[in-house]
């Protein structure tokens, strides 16, 4: 699970990356080719509530990895040519963080020398438009080739289906919103579109708040996007997140802000990646894990490790709500909330599940 942070130069994308990884005490930065790596914790009250129940030696929270991308458009306006390390990488991200620059500054110089957030948002969502048509295009290209040269070819779905692509392209249509059989989301799957990932809207509003609600209902209109984007002022926030708790807390009362960004943020990247948590709980360890929306408690099984799910036997389970109503397994299992479950199993969000497995 990988988010990759997206912007032009300047608008603030390095700062929303430290924002997001600030305070997390073991963030395991590297690199990856010319960004910044580092794992991010995902805040979870659930988790915390288990840990007081179970008191276990170690508690993990789900977490996610979060990329820094160099900026997708060069200081000299020019985009960032397809051939460059860059694009590839992107691809690699199962979603995309896109910070858009609402801040005014003297001292950081925009590319085109003016501030306008909804015409950023339009130069990036063009700029990934561009980088999949030139996939799809070369693709099409590749396959009328090798039919014109009388190959026998099984690719004619495949080329149906990438002139579909072309032409939504062509419109400036996200593929994310196309209608796609399973057979065509796999025929789709290895050519990694930008356009298809889910994809967040971060507006750096600056220390005036420099996004109002309006602008942010014209920016989700021309970037088409399901989620509304956020507006938070990262440097503002970064600053702040350096302070002592009480001290952080009286400047935020004074400048009017709400709870402190961050958090929130870390949720909604973990949102966006459509995913589900599940608990496993002891006195070891009560640990948070992350599985795909629908997954059964087979794949939930193997999530945690191979072996338990080629050898799954049944699971236990039981709601959180139910747990914590409860006060204990031994409780839970009294009253009959904790269930058996077989493979087929589709795993609730915050579940709590012992798999039973054989060696
Ligand atoms: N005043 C103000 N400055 C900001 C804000 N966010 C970022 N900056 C400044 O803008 C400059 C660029 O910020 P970065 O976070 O490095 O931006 P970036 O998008 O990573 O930049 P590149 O990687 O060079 O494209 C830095 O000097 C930041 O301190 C903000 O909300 N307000
Ligand atoms: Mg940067």
């Amino acid at each position: 699970m990988r988010i990759g942070i997206i912007g032009l130069p300047a608008s603030g994308k390095s700062t929303v990356y430290r924002l997001l990884t600030h305070g997390q005490p073991s963030h395991q930065a590297g690199q990856l080719g010319e960004a910044s790596i580092s794992v991010v914790k995902v805040p979870d009250p659930r988790l915390e509530r288990l840990a007081l129940m179970f008191k276990p030696k170690k508690v993990t929270p789900a977490n996610f990895e979060l990329v820094d991308f160099a900026p997708l458009v060069k200081e000299s306006g020019k985009p960032a040519s397809p051939g460059t390390q860059l694009l590839p990488q992107m691809r690699q991200s199962t979603a995309l963080l896109m910070v858009v620059r609402a801040f005014k500054d003297e001292r950081v110089p925009h590319i085109e020398g003016r501030v306008d957030p909804a015409k950023d948002a339009a130069t990036l969502w063009a700029e990934l438009v561009l980088a999949d048509l030139d996939v799809v295009e070369k693709r099409i290209a590749r396959i009328e080739e090798a039919m014109r040269k009388g190959k026998k070819t099984e690719s004619h779905q495949e080329l149906a289906l990438l002139k579909r692509c072309y032409a939504a392209l062509q419109e400036e249509q996200p593929l994310r919103g196309m209608s796609l059989t399973p057979e065509d989301e796999r025929l789709l799957r290895g050519f990694q579109f930008l356009t298809a990932k889910p994809s967040l809207l971060v507006v750096n509003s600056g220390e005036e708040g420099g996004a109002s609600p309006d602008d942010l209902e014209t920016l989700s209109a021309t970037t088409d996007l399901q989620s509304r984007p956020i507006a938070l002022s990262a440097k503002l926030e970064l600053e702040l997140g350096d302070l002592p708790p009480e001290e952080s807390s009286t400047f935020r009362a004074e400048l009017g802000l709400d709870a402190s960004a961050a958090p929130r943020l870390r949720q909604a990247c973990y949102d966006l990646l459509g995913v589900m948590t599940f608990f496993t709980v002891g006195s070891d360890e009560v640990r948070a894990w992350t599985i795909p929306l629908g997954a059964t408690a087979l794949q939930a099984a193997g999530a945690i490790h191979s072996d338990l799910a080629q050898g799954f036997i049944r699971a236990e389970v039981v709601a959180y709500e139910a747990l914590i109503r409860c006060g204990s397994l031994a409780a839970a299992r009294h009253e009959g909330v904790l269930r058996l479950e077989g493979k087929e199993y589709l795993v609730a969000d915050g579940d709590i599940m012992t798999i039973r497995f054989n060696v």
